[in-house]
């Protein structure tokens, strides 16, 4: 083994655990989670697709509505053509239950998965909603890896009650591979001896960073697996596809040093939830946002977020959506606050009915200046060195303690899925 320049005995990015884990049918498990009369059955989740329609495109499918020919972007129409509806055809089993998108519901379940990642692993790099690779090598080791990926996946499902598939290797890349190929519940661990053999016969289009497009070229210089990549000659690959061509060919060879890094911070957390119809009793809609502020100052604190601004979101019949907010003198890691603040703002909808209440805090600061949150609030108004500076101006930062009224278009509203 070539050690290059690495001193003895120190750990070569070789011997990092890596895990990959997917979500298996996301959406579809989300929806069998929201409606267990759906587990073991077929599931089509439509994009764009209303109940009764055929219209839209097929987000995802269970295995079972797979077997089928049923698959992800085919048109709905076509996914009908394969397997009808249940509803029509009560007692036909080659039917499916076919649901729309419902993207809230699936966050907010992701959000539940990644929370488990994020406890069970010091790194966690979010990279979709139902996807994450985590760093585990200072909490595991290889002779132990696999009981830890059951552990993983057996949280999330006890937990969650989702099903995942896991992958573990010394590399991302070759993690990913390892979490597809055994799906749905798969767990693949590759340890760093065995990444050349589990490499070698994969379907060269299965390789990291290879699309539909370069795998037909590859195939067309006679590269047809992982294994065939491997020994091509970089050279050539170079020539062909430039240096792209030479990170492919070291992927393939199972050489992968990218560290597991965190994605960009967020810039704001939220929760939110619908009651079934309009909700007429203001002690239900506060006691609901009670349970949601915990849950976003719990994910704050998880994090290691602070806020500065702390707002709700109420949703009116037919589809108000209004927004307070309440920025606060200095950052802070306070949930008791987080609670107060959401009454205080939701006072002023006491005898609305409501739809749909949220919480969210803003204004993040990604420090681990622990002061903020040992000092309490008071002392972390003054601690203005525990910001780093970069407030987020939609969110008014000098409006200290005013409310802000906004109406259909929340301020923030595209800064990410998870924000409300
Ligand atoms: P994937 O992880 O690609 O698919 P999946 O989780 O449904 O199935 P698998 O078991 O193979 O991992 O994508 C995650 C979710 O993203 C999926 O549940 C639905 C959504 N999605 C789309 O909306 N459109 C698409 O074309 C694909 C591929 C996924
Ligand atoms: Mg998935």
């Amino acid at each position: 083994m070539v050690e290059g320049e690495r001193l003895p005995g120190a750990p070569t990015p070789e011997e990092r655990v890596v895990l990959h884990v997917d979500m298996d049918c996301f959406y579809a498990s989300c929806e069998r989670k929201r409606e267990p009369r759906l587990r073991g059955e077929p599931v089509v989740v439509g994009m764009g697709y209303e109940a009764g329609e055929t219209t839209g495109a097929v987000a995802t499918a269970s295995y079972k509505a797979r077997d089928f020919g049923v698959e992800s972007a085919q048109a709905i129409s076509t996914a009908l053509e394969r397997l009808p509806r249940r509803a029509e055809h009560p007692e036909d089993p080659e039917t499916a239950h076919y649901r729309p998108v419902d993207l809230d519901y699936y966050e907010d379940v992701a959000a539940d998965v990644k929370a488990i990642l994020h406890d069970l692993a010091d790194t966690v790099r979010e990279v979709s909603v139902d996807e994450a690779y985590m760093d585990v090598t200072d909490r595991t080791d290889w002779s132990v890896a696999e009981g830890f990926a059951r552990h993983v996946k057996q949280r999330i499902e006890r937990e969650v009650g989702v099903p995942a598939s896991v992958g573990v290797a010394p590399n991302m890349s070759t993690a990913k591979i390892a979490s597809d190929y055994d799906k749905p519940d798969g767990l693949v661990v590759v340890p760093p001896d065995d990444v050349a053999g589990f490499l070698a016969p994969i379907d060269v289009a299965d390789v990291h960073g290879v699309g539909p497009v370069r795998a037909r070229e590859l195939r067309e210089m006679g590269i047809e697996t992982a294994g065939d990549l491997a020994d091509a000659d970089p050279y050539e690959l170079t020539a062909a596809f430039g240096e792209r061509g030479r990170e492919l060919h070291e992927r393939a060879r199972g050489r992968d040093e990218r560290p597991v890094e965190p994605k960009g911070d967020p810039k704001s957390l939220s929760r939110e939830s619908a009651f079934d119809g309009p909700e007429d009793d203001h002690d239900r809609v506060l006691e609901q946002a009670l349970a949601l502020a915990d849950a976003v100052a719990e994910r704050a604190t998880r994090k290691d977020a602070l806020y500065r601004t702390i707002g709700v979101k109420v949703v009116t019949p037919p589809f108000d959506v209004n927004t307070r907010a309440r920025s606060l003198p200095g950052p802070v890691d306070e949930p008791d606050l987080v609670r107060e603040v959401a009454e205080e703002l939701l006072a002023e909808f006491e005898g609305e009915s409501v739809r749909k209440v949220g919480v969210r805090v803003s204004n993040l600061s990604f420090t681990a200046d622990e002061q903020a949150k040992l000092g309490g609030f008071k002392d972390a108004a003054t601690d203005e060195g525990g910001a780093d500076g970069d407030t987020d101006v939609r969110d008014s930062p000098t409006a200290d303690r005013a409310s802000e009224r906004a109406s259909e278009r929340d301020p923030e509203g595209q800064a990410s899925l998870r924000d409300f």
